[in-house]
């Protein structure tokens, strides 16, 4: 994240940090159901990240160095679903699902640190300018090359889609399962290794999770905004693949 502020995981703690064994940190990712976690398509595209026995899911983790056993849970992946749509030109439909276990065997459990979050009513739409917030590791500012050692915070505006598709913006760069969002002085944005991780809209007192990080031309550059999957358009990809209840029809 580049600009905002540093936050407790309490604060977001839907968040997950996804890992390789070899690479290190890959990716964000959002707790949806306590078995899953809803993250990138193209977090998986180096080859080696798709063996999911290298994968490992942290939730409940505030700094992405140091281990606080009080406040944190891993996971190891059972299952990797990336979307079989995923265009790795354009990065259309760029959505994966991760079926997490604990060495136990079970779920994420809920506590301050860890829960999960909401997935808005299928084909919502919130208003252009209405205010989200993003969270990750990623990188504080352009050409960082390294990751936040802290957790995240910031907050940005959907913009319209004919600001998004415009020339100055990205033309037709972007698809129908993309939104783009953004700080209206562009001084606050996603960067490299916020990836998967949730854009979210409180609206009715409930958070909900409407974007997952995905791209942009850069971080925090006039007229080049993040750019978000639209996750509303998967409620039934997502039904599908997890076999949890649709309960988002409205
Ligand atoms: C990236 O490289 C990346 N400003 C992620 C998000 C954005 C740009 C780049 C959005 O993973």
């Amino acid at each position: 994240i580049v600009g905002g502020s540093f936050t407790p995981i309490e604060s977001h703690p839907w968040v997950a940090a996804l890992f390789h064994r070899r690479s290190g940190f890959l990716c964000g990712g959002s707790l949806i159901a306590p078995g899953w976690v809803l993250t990138a398509a193209h977090c998986f595209t180096n080859g080696e990240a798709t063996q999911t026995r290298h994968l490992s899911v942290y939730l409940g983790k505030t700094a992405l160095n140091e281990t606080d056993a009080d406040r944190e849970q891993s996971f190891t992946v059972e299952k990797l679903i990336i979307h079989k749509q995923y265009n790795d030109a354009n990065y259309n439909n760029d959505i994966a699902l991760l079926k997490i276990k604990s060495r136990n065997g079970g779920s994420a459990v809920r506590s301050a640190s860890v829960r999960t979050v909401c997935l808005p009513p299928a084909h919502t739409q919130l208003p252009a300018g209405f205010q989200c917030s993003i969270a990750g590791f990623g990188w504080e500012r352009n050409l960082a090359m390294r990751y936040s050692q802290y957790l995240k915070e910031t907050k940005v505006q959907l913009l319209p889609k004919s600001d998004c598709t415009s020339k100055s913006h990205y033309g037709d760069m972007i698809t129908e399962n993309m939104i783009c969002a953004a700080s209206p002085d562009w001084s606050t944005d996603s960067c490299k290794g916020d990836s998967g991780g949730p854009l979210v809209c409180e609206a009715a007192g409930r958070f909900f999770l409407f974007g997952v990080v995905s791209w942009g031309e850069g971080c925090a550059k006039r007229n080049k905004p993040g750019v978000y999957t639209q996750v509303t358009n998967y409620n039934k990809w997502i039904a599908e693949k997890t076999g949890l209840p649709d309960n988002t029809k409205g």
